[in-house]
């Protein structure tokens, strides 16, 4: 069975605890289980991981870029939280490591503030998702999944 890594960046772990009315009332934990189940209706394995830590994102993004060329993954869902806006370094790791990922925002960045308009991570994705709130993470596992099939 195919994997699907989800990562998420920092600060994510306190998603439904803080700042309800930008992200929602949902936790990570209850986003892990609504992928977990469109991994299941899509025969997926799922890889769901949370950091704080820059260097451990760029590991787990080398880490996902080798199960894909042993064709052991089909891609991956990145959540880099406001290190979408900073890092030149998880650019690198996704282009280095051959990732086929998804940019994933809970929010419409492009409609906050103008620090949150650039991304270091699209140049290097091969698609964007912002503002569906947290049912956009179900809706790029569906992309990557069907990007897959063709
Ligand atoms: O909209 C998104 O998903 C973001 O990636 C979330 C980041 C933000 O820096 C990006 O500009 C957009 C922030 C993640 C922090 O999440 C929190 C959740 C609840 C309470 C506080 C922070």
């Amino acid at each position: 069975m195919a994997t699907v890594y989800v990562f998420n960046g920092p600060n994510l772990n306190l998603l439904g605890l803080r700042e309800p009315q930008v992200y929602g009332s949902d936790t990570l934990a209850d986003v892990e289980q609504m992928c977990a189940r469109r991994c299941e209706a899509l025969g997926l394995q799922l890889d769901f991981r949370q950091t704080n830590h820059e260097g451990e994102l760029v590991t787990w993004l080398h880490e996902a870029g080798r199960a894909q060329s042993q064709g052991q993954a089909i891609g991956t869902v990145l959540n880099a939280g406001a290190y979408t806006h900073t890092s030149v370094a998880l650019h690198d790791a996704i282009k280095g490591a051959s990732v086929t990922l998804i940019e994933l925002h809970i929010s419409n960045v492009h409609a906050r503030e103008a620090f949150r308009h650039h991304s270091y991570i699209s140049p290097a994705a091969k698609a964007v998702m912002a503002g569906f709130g947290v049912a956009g993470y179900a809706l790029a596992i569906q992309g990557l999944h069907d990007l897959s099939a063709h």
